[in-house]
């Protein structure tokens, strides 16, 4: 394990990104913007008919997207990996897959898969490149499993008590279309063979990146976590299932733990720039570069990673605040960075 960790003790400081179909809709669903949880998460809290919001993808053409250009964003601002939601829990795969068509290569204008340019640029400017994974979690591919949450307070719509009664009736599920497969049935049509799609087509990966792992069954994380054999030096979090697939490393969020907190064990502090993961139009709670760069210091003080996150726009552009403060970080990574 030692050898694996290596240069991932010593990165310190990494890009989180936040990316898909929910870039689109950008935190406002029929005139009316979210009011908590991150933009990621829209077709949960409203909770979007699966046709409904499938059809925001035929939007989801990001011609702007410059690999490169992101690569060299994230080297020039000190960091040293990537870690990218090749599927977060709306299902959307931003590669090309072949186990669903809940895909950019299927289900968008664009068609293009988005991890192989990444995973070139990356593979040129010596970046290491992760992929975030959501595992048990998807509300687009049948039998994904869902974290049940009451519909968005305060949404004017007259059906949000029968949709939350029905959410309850339902194990969270919101649409007849989610519930056309059981849970392992999704695991072995889709996850399990797109984690070996993420695991052979682009090169090394040098992270796996599971979330949410609430409704996992052991029989579905031993056949995921079977699946990393292809990548013998892959590194993972501790979010596949808990408590008995413990990961590479732990991951507080949003949050830098006390000195007296540590344990000895690996850790990653994730955090996001403003106030949402995915793009959200209308959020301005941006983080100072001072701020960022205390929060690095404090975290690499303790032995941790600082994983700070971006959500890309629909168009494949980063937001200009945080376009901003990656030159802000880099400014003083120059003057106080080593290497
Ligand atoms: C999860 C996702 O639901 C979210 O959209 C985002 O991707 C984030 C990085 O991960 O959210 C979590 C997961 C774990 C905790 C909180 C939010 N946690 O352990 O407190």
């Amino acid at each position: 394990k030692n050898a694996r960790m290596q240069w991932w003790r010593e990165a310190r400081f990494g890009m989180f990104i936040h990316w898909g179909v929910y870039a689109v809709p950008a935190g406002t669903y029929n005139g009316f913007p979210m009011n908590r949880g991150g933009g990621e998460w829209i077709m949960n809290r409203s909770k979007i008919p699966v046709a409904e919001y499938q059809a925001y993808a035929k939007q989801f053409n990001p011609t702007k997207y410059d690999a490169e250009q992101w690569v060299k964003m994230a080297k020039d601002a000190g960091m040293k990996y990537i870690v990218i939601t090749a599927k977060h829990h709306d299902g959307f795969a931003l590669f090309d897959s072949k186990a669903s068509e809940w895909d950019i290569a299927d289900a968008t204008p664009y068609k293009k898969d988005l991890l192989k340019p990444l995973a070139e640029a990356c593979r040129k400017h010596g970046i290491k490149l992760g992929f975030y994974y959501s595992q048990a979690q998807d509300w687009n591919n049948p039998g994904g499993s869902v974290a049940r949450k009451e519909m968005r307070e305060g949404w004017p719509n007259p059906d949000s008590s029968r949709i939350d009664a029905y959410t309850k009736a339902h194990t969270g599920h919101w649409d007849p279309a989610q519930e056309t497969k059981t849970f392992q049935q999704y695991i072995d049509a889709v996850a399990v063979p797109q984690v070996k799609e993420l695991l052979a087509n682009y090169g090394d990966v040098a992270v796996l990146w599971w979330d949410t792992p609430t409704n996992m069954t052991d029989e579905a994380a031993q056949k995921l976590q079977a699946a990393l054999a292809a990548q013998p030096n892959i590194i993972t979090n501790d979010r596949l299932k808990r408590p008995n697939f413990p990961g590479d490393y732990k991951t507080p969020e949003q949050k830098i733990p006390n000195l007296s907190e540590l344990d000895g064990t690996d850790w990653e502090t994730c955090m996001t720039m403003n106030g949402t993961w995915g793009y959200k139009s209308y959020d301005h709670k941006w983080k100072s570069v001072e701020t960022m760069v205390r929060n690095l210091v404090d975290i690499a003080s303790k032995g941790g990673n600082y994983l700070l996150n971006i959500g890309p726009m629909a168009d494949g552009s980063f937001p200009e605040p945080s376009i901003a403060s990656l030159k802000g970080i880099g400014e003083w990574m120059k003057v106080n960075g080593e290497a």
